[in-house]
């Protein structure tokens, strides 16, 4: 495996720097954020990134993510253009280095939490997901001024409103026909270009306020995999997105698909799974309701050699800043990874 760490430029509190210290940090994840979604980056912005990132000693391998416009999720008629623009976009970060490209396929929303400084009872905040909060602040209940904070800030509420609407007449089999249409245009670029594509999956893995979503459980990886059946059509498998879900078994999902050779990217996180939706918890098994060795036990023994990195971190040690994306917990989610993939290589 390769050990990454997500970086968000710049503005991010997270230095470079700091990163590189962590122990066996191989590459960064990043991206150009100075663009609109839908648009081509420039080579300068990629080219700089790249500099930043070499100049760290760490490499630049890892995009996460080139956002999916909504037009090509929604069907419309301008999508030729961004899925050009997207293609562009694979050639430009390729002949730069990148060798995976994480994005996702989630309508409008993204990830969605209620609440990203839930304090758990040793002081630490993190991210929690609870139902009952969830339906109260349903973008269609036209009192509700509240947006959860996964969400797309540049919406107004009327615009949120009014896209929301847009899919909510749309079936799952409309989606997943969009998403082919896509897939077959970006593929053929991917392979050109030598680069990995890894679809993240859902977050959570259900549908919320009627929005369709796909990318939720091992029958559709399995349907999203034969859409484009070659090796550069992969998956990033995300442990906290599917493991919310009690019916998702993420130990077999890592062995199937790793043996497959799909899974280009992991995204390794802890979450427990409550009656009333999840909490995302430290990385140690026993913090959660997944079993982490097993998950890295299933990649290393189906030959899995892609990048990992850990996904969010909670608060801890008095850090402010992005949540989920602090330093100290990801970088002790970090070295417990190092741990855990040197005990089970010795082991074998
Ligand atoms: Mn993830």
């Amino acid at each position: 495996m390769k050990l990454s760490f997500r970086w968000y430029g710049e503005e991010d509190k997270v230095s470079l720097k700091n990163i590189a210290q962590i122990p066996g940090m191989h590459s960064i994840v990043t991206a150009v954020y100075d663009v609109p979604v839908g648009e081509v980056w420039s080579r300068e912005s990629i080219a700089e990134l790249k500099r930043q990132v070499e100049q760290a000693g760490l490499h630049f391998e890892v995009i996460e993510s080139i956002p999916v416009h909504e037009d090509i999720k929604l069907g419309k008629g301008s999508r030729d253009r961004y899925i050009a623009n997207y293609c562009e976009n694979i050639k430009r970060v390729a002949e730069a280095g990148a060798r995976c490209i994480c994005y996702n396929f989630m309508p409008v929303l993204d990830w969605t939490r209620t609440q990203t400084d839930h304090v758990l009872p040793d002081g630490s905040t993190t991210l929690v997901y609870y139902k009952e909060q969830v339906e109260k602040v349903n973008p269609l209940e036209s009192d509700s001024d509240l947006t959860l904070p996964g969400w797309d800030a540049s919406y107004s509420r009327e615009e949120l409103k009014n896209i929301v609407a847009q899919y909510q007449s749309m079936t799952e089999e409309k989606l997943w026909e969009n998403l082919k249409y896509f897939l077959k245009r970006i593929i053929p670029a991917a392979v050109e270009y030598n680069v990995n594509m890894a679809i993240h999956e859902d977050d959570p893995c259900w549908s919320i306020f009627g929005l369709p979503r796909i990318i939720t459980d091992e029958n559709n990886l399995d349907r999203f995999l034969k859409l484009v059946d070659v090796p550069n059509n992969g998956i990033t498998l995300c442990t906290g997105s599917l493991g919310c879900s009690c019916k998702n078994n993420v130990v077999r999902m890592a062995a199937k698909y790793a043996a497959m050779g799909r899974i280009h990217f992991v995204h390794m996180r802890n979450v427990a799974v409550l009656p009333n939706g999840f909490e995302e918890r430290a990385h140690l098994s026993s913090c959660g309701s997944l079993d982490m060795y097993a998950i890295m036990k299933a990649l290393y023994d189906n030959g899995f050699q892609g990048y990992i990195r850990p996904d969010h971190g909670r608060m801890i040690w008095g850090e402010t800043g992005r949540p989920g994306y602090g330093l100290y917990d990801r970088a002790l989610g970090a070295t417990y990874l190092n741990g855990l993939w040197e005990a089970i290589e010795k082991n074998s």
